[in-house]
């Protein structure tokens, strides 16, 4: 089991249905969205997982997302900025959340980070230069990752709202990968699996401590070419994240 035991979610509010989205208007179903978190919850209660919740927040449609308010460095809770203007106002009471836990770094403006342009395989950060996440942040976030004496890497991402938008890592060597989405250049070293063609922008995944890899119910073919190279995959259906441009890292803070 990895020594990762916390998890840090913040319930959906009833505004969810006007979270940012890249395309268009989904309607989404706020109910349904509900249940999925609760399902989403479940799955991380039976792997172990102590679940912390943040109260929600009907000012911020987006809270759900918690990934994006913080990145966990070691010992080291870095606080976004997140990049987009409504969502800057969601990081307060996740650093309240976190600070029993764990020293506390803000990333400070002109500084712009999103958690989820941000994962660590192997002492390496490897952090997505987005929409959301700018260059002064990702320097902001190089010093920090200094202290705890990792590196980082910046990964250029094209046609995607976040890095873990289309590069999931599903253990320490292995990424999934949207094909034509981002800098592969930036990810040499690691073992690329990339996303069925017939489901772009479907596929997330979520290592769990436990060894189980969580993977959305709507990539099927991705998930099933997983589990012939030998993961254990847990499929979970979270179509109304999905319409909001979320994925299955964006729920949790994992620490
Ligand atoms: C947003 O646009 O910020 C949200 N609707 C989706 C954020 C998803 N976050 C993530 O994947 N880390």
């Amino acid at each position: 089991m990895s020594p990762v035991a916390n998890a840090l979610i913040r319930p959906i509010p009833d505004t969810f249905d006007r979270a940012l989205v890249r395309h268009g208007r989904p309607s989404i179903d706020v109910g349904l969205a509900r249940a999925q978190h609760d399902s989403y919850r479940t799955h991380l209660e039976a792997a172990g997982y102590e679940i912390q919740e943040v109260p929600t927040d009907p000012a911020y449609p987006d809270c759900v997302f918690i990934e994006d308010t913080a990145v966990i460095l070691g010992s080291t809770a870095v606080i976004t900025r997140p990049g987009a203007l409504s969502r800057r106002g969601e990081t307060g009471p996740v650093a309240v959340g976190l600070r029993e836990h764990l020293a506390l770094v803000e990333i400070e403006a002109p500084g712009t980070i999103d958690g989820g342009d941000v994962f660590i395989l192997n002492d390496v950060v490897y952090a997505g230069r987005s929409e959301r996440t700018n260059e002064e942040g990702i320097d902001q976030l190089r010093s920090a990752a200094m202290a705890q004496g990792l590196e980082l890497v910046t990964v250029g991402v094209y046609d995607a709202l976040h890095l873990k938008s289309v590069v999931l890592p599903v253990d320490h060597e292995t990424i999934v990968v949207t094909p034509q989405a981002v800098d592969e250049a930036a990810l040499v070293g690691l073992h690329l699996v990339y996303e069925a063609d017939s489901e772009r922008h479907r596929f997330s995944a979520l290592p769990l401590r436990d060894g189980r890899v969580l993977v959305t119910a709507s990539a099927q073919v991705t998930a099933s070419a997983l589990e012939a190279l030998g993961y254990d995959v847990d499929p979970i259906d979270v179509s109304q994240m999905q319409m909001a441009d979320g994925g299955l890292t964006c729920m949790s803070i994992l620490f």
